[in-house]
C-alpha cells in the first residue's frame, strides 16, 4: 500500500522540520496519540483476514517504529541544542573582577569558638561534638544529678512531649549543657582523654542576662594521676592566651556541682582603669567559670574504674567570654541578627585565629 509509504515520508518530513520540542510533541500526538494517524492504521489490523494481517502487519508496525525513532531522535537533537545554548549563555567569566567586597562578617560567638579551639588544640585537646537533642541519662543521670534536682524541673529544661511515658526517664530533651558529649566520649574512648566540647545549649530562661539558647564550652581531662594542679594550670594557660595578657590571676573558690568533687568556682582578677574593669591584676574579682575533679560516680557510670582514673572538668559560657573580651554589654544583641551590630562587632571573614598570628589576629 503506497499510502503507508506516503504517510511515512510525510511524517518523517514533518518531524525533521519540527523546530521546537513543543512541535515534536504535537507531531507525536498527531501520529501516535490515541486519535493519531498511525494508531488508526494499527487499529485496522483487528478487522483484517489472517492473510492480510500477515502482509500489512509488518508494514504498519514498521511505520510505527520509524515514526517513534524519528521523534526520539528529533527530541534528543533539540534538547542537545538547548543545552548547548544554555551552556554558552551561562558561561561564567572568571576574569571579571568581583562585583563588590564581601559584606558578611563572622559573628563574635563563632570567632571566640574558633579562638578556643585553637588555644586548646595547642594544649593537646581534641574538639568533641554530640547531639543537641539528648536523653535524660546522658544529660542528667550519668552526671550524678539526682531525680529531684531543680535543674531537671520542667521550668528549667525543655522536654519534648512524650505522651507514652509517665516518668522523665526515656524522654528526650534539649541538652542543658555540653557535658553529655563528654559522657559519650568517656563511654567510647579509653583514657587518656583530653577534649573540649563547644556548642549550643538550652535552658528555659529569658531575661536581660539569660537567653533560652546560649553557647557553652566544657573541657575534660581523664588519665591516671590527674589532680587539681593540672586543672589550675590548664585554666591559667587558657585564660592568658584567650585574653592575651600575662597578668591574668585566678582564684579558685570551693563550690558545689553534683558531677565534680571537689568543685571550684573560678574567679578572675581585674583592675580599675578609667572607671572600667579590665581583666588582669587583682583589685577585684569576677566569677568566670565552674570546674572541679570529675566525681568518681560519673567516671564509673561511663564504664571506667575511678580507682584507676581521675580527671578534671570545667564549663564556661562562650557568650560571656566574647562579651568580656570584645566589650559587648548586651547578651540579647547576640541573637537579634541586627546588621548594624554585626557590622560593628563582626570579624572579617579572613581574620582566622592562628597560633602564629595570635588568636585575636
Ligand atoms: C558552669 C559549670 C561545669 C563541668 C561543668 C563536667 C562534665 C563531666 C563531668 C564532670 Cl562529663 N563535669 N563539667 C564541671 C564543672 C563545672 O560547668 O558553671 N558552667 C557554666
Amino acid at each position: 500500500m503506497t499510502d503507508i509509504a506516503q504517510l511515512q515520508a510525510e511524517a518523517l518530513g514533518a518531524i525533521g522540520a519540527a523546530a521546537s520540542l513543543d512541535t515534536v510533541e504535537a507531531e507525536r500526538v498527531r501520529l501516535l496519540g490515541k486519535q493519531g494517524q498511525v494508531t488508526a492504521l494499527l487499529k485496522t489490523l483487528g478487522g483484517m483476514t489472517p492473510e492480510q494481517r500477515q502482509s500489512e502487519g509488518p508494514r504498519i508496525n514498521g511505520l510505527r517504529e520509524a515514526v517513534s525513532a524519528a521523534i526520539a531522535a528529533r527530541k534528543a537533537a533539540l534538547e542537545g541544542a538547548a543545552l548547548e545554548a544554555r551552556l554558552a549563555a551561562e558561561r561564567v567569566d572568571l576574569s571579571l573582577p568581583a562585583p563588590d567586597t564581601p559584606r558578611g562578617s563572622v559573628h563574635p560567638v563563632s570567632q571566640v569558638m574558633d579562638e578556643l579551639a585553637e588555644i586548646f588544640a595547642d594544649m593537646g585537646f581534641a574538639v568533641a561534638t554530640g547531639p543537641e537533642i539528648e536523653d535524660d541519662w546522658h544529660n542528667f543521670t550519668a552526671l550524678n544529678i539526682p531525680e529531684t534536682h531543680p535543674a531537671r524541673a520542667m521550668h528549667d529544661t525543655f522536654y519534648f512531649p512524650d505522651p507514652g511515658s509517665e516518668s522523665a526517664a526515656g524522654s528526650k530533651l534539649l541538652r542543658t549543657h555540653t557535658s553529655p558529649v563528654q559522657i559519650r566520649t568517656m563511654q567510647s574512648q579509653q583514657p587518656p582523654i583530653r577534649i573540649i566540647a563547644p556548642g549550643r545549649v538550652y535552658r528555659s530562661d529569658s531575661d536581660a542576662t539569660h537567653t533560652p539558647m546560649f553557647h557553652q564550652i566544657e573541657g575534660l581531662v581523664i588519665d591516671r594521676g590527674i589532680h587539681l594542679g593540672h586543672l589550675k594550670w590548664t585554666l591559667e594557660t587558657f585564660l592568658k592566651a584567650f585574653f592575651e595578657r600575662d597578668d591574668i590571676v585566678l582564684r579558685l573558690r570551693p563550690s558545689y556541682f553534683p558531677f565534680t568533687e571537689p568543685s571550684a568556682e573560678v574567679d578572675v582578677g581585674f583592675t580599675w582603669t578609667n572607671g572600667r574593669r579590665i581583666l588582669g591584676g587583682s583589685e577585684g574579682w569576677m566569677e568566670l567559670l565552674g570546674s572541679g575533679m570529675v566525681h568518681p560516680r560519673v567516671i564509673r557510670a561511663c564504664g571506667l574504674d575511678p580507682d584507676e582514673y581521675s580527671g578534671f572538668a570545667f564549663g564556661v559560657g562562650v557568650d560571656r567570654l566574647a562579651m568580656l573580651k570584645y566589650g559587648m554589654d548586651d547578651l540579647r544583641a547576640f541573637f537579634d541578627g541586627d546588621l548594624r551590630w554585626l557590622r560593628h562587632y563582626g570579624f572579617a571573614a579572613l581574620d582566622v585565629p592562628t597560633l602564629s598570628g595570635g588568636v585575636g589576629a
